[in-house]
């Protein structure tokens, strides 16, 4: 019933208008379909994406025959087969792209021919997600804009999904009607966040305005966040903002000024990738969230090494950093038997691909970042607000 008997790979667009890879998988009675997203500040440390064209030719040629006749019920037999076909440590090969469109999309052809939804089909967690959206962005997602790539909320108080979903979307258009107040005109980025050029510091007690506004009208908390995404700022010997240079120490305690001000929840990429040593001792200090992305690249040797020596306390998890559900869901693994918190999330370049929401519940992930506004972004919202229809309950959050 979950034998795999057709495997078709193609072009299409994505929320950037770039080629990205789309894959359908067919079963017996069942149907799989799953894109792969793609990063703008990507870390070096990621499974490598290969351009579309020779994604294509090389899966024709080398993966999709090998796909047929497998059991899409087997997701660690197929993502061992995709690890053994390209023979590399990063799908330099075949291309992480063409990797994580497989995996995800042979995955949900499995859940398809059971007759479930994906996340109900993995069964490993029921909890649905806190959204963590950004509100005003700049860095690689909206040059111009701030230095700071992600200014985000968490609403941390929020006992429904709905509740969370339509906070941020509150929160969203309380800050562009203070920015109109202010006569700061603004466009937006790549993951629909507003891109000002103003300070950080500006953009910070904006979204803090906004933030009280909404918590007033909806009677929960809400937190304020970062993805400072600083391996873009860093020069390998300073920290780059477009008024001053920071040397490290400088960047650590301009970080923890912003947290103790701001009374940031969580803190994401706040030096750059190569820094484990600094993340520790700003995770040993730090009253709030501090999060990995470039630095551990959803690997899993990258995330014990930081647990090793406490380099953090929060790991985000975005599947195509590694190219299969299986690595994702082993980084995951390994996160959780030490504490750390685990944040899903999408790339800036996404489509309405859905299911990273559903990988979130599975894997029990207690918050998901995927934006706010657009169509790519609310995809996946939208479907949280579906699952929460079906049952299930917010997450707890630390
Ligand atoms: C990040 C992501 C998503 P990108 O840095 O966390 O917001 O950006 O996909 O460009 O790496
Ligand atoms: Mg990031």
């Amino acid at each position: 019933m979950t034998i795999i008997e057709d495997v078709i790979i193609r072009r299409i667009s994505n929320s950037r208008g770039n080629e990205t890879i789309e894959v359908d998988v067919r079963t017996k009675n069942g149907f799989g379909r799953a894109a792969a997203p793609s990063g703008a500040s990507k870390g070096a440390f990621e499974a490598r994406t290969l351009p579309v064209p020779e994604a294509i030719s090389k899966a024709k040629e080398n993966v999709i025959p090998r796909l047929i006749g497998l059991d899409a019920a087997e997701q660690n037999d197929v993502d061992a087969l995709l690890h053994e076909i390209d023979g590399t440590a990063d799908f330099s090969n075949i291309g992480g792209n063409v990797a994580i469109a497989v995996s995800m999309a042979v995955a949900k052809a499995a859940a398809s021919s059971h007759g479930v939804p994906l996340y109900r089909y993995l069964g490993l967690g029921q909890n649905l997600p806190y959204p963590l959206g950004n509100v005003i962005g700049g860095g690689a997602h909206a040059p111009g804009g701030t230095d700071i790539q992600e200014f985000l909320v968490l609403p941390t108080g929020a006992r429904s999904m709905t509740d969370a979903v339509f906070a941020n979307a509150s929160v969203h258009k309380q800050v562009k009607m203070l920015l109109d107040e202010k006569g700061i005109p603004c466009g937006k980025g790549d993951e629909g966040a507003w891109a000002p050029k103003i300070s950080n510091e500006e953009a910070l007690t904006v979204i803090s305005e906004a933030i009280v506004n909404v918590v007033d009208h909806m009677g929960f908390e809400i937190r304020a966040a970062l993805d400072v995404a600083a391996t873009v700022l860093w020069n390998g010997s300073a920290y780059i903002y477009s008024d001053v240079h920071r040397s490290r120490e400088e960047q650590m305690h301009y970080i923890e000024e912003l947290i103790d001000r701001y009374d940031l929840y969580y803190v994401e990429d706040p030096l750059h990738e190569q820094d484990f040593d600094g993340f520790a001792k700003l995770t040993s200090g730090a009253s709030c969230l501090i999060c990995g992305d470039d630095l551990f690249a959803t690997d899993a040797s990258r995330i014990k090494r930081g647990i090793e020596i406490g380099a953090a306390n929060s790991v985000l998890i975005k599947p195509n950093q590694v190219g299969t559900v299986t690595d994702a869901y082993n980084t995951v693994k390994i996160a959780n038997a030490n504490g750390y918190i685990c944040v899903m999330s999408h790339r800036s370049g996404e489509t309405p691909d859905e299911t990273i929401a559903h990988l979130a519940v599975a894997f029990g992930t207690p918050i998901i970042k995927t934006g706010i506004a657009g169509g790519e972004r609310i995809a996946k919202l939208n479907e949280l607000i579906r699952m929460e229809e079906l049952g299930g309950k917010m997450a707890e959050l630390a």
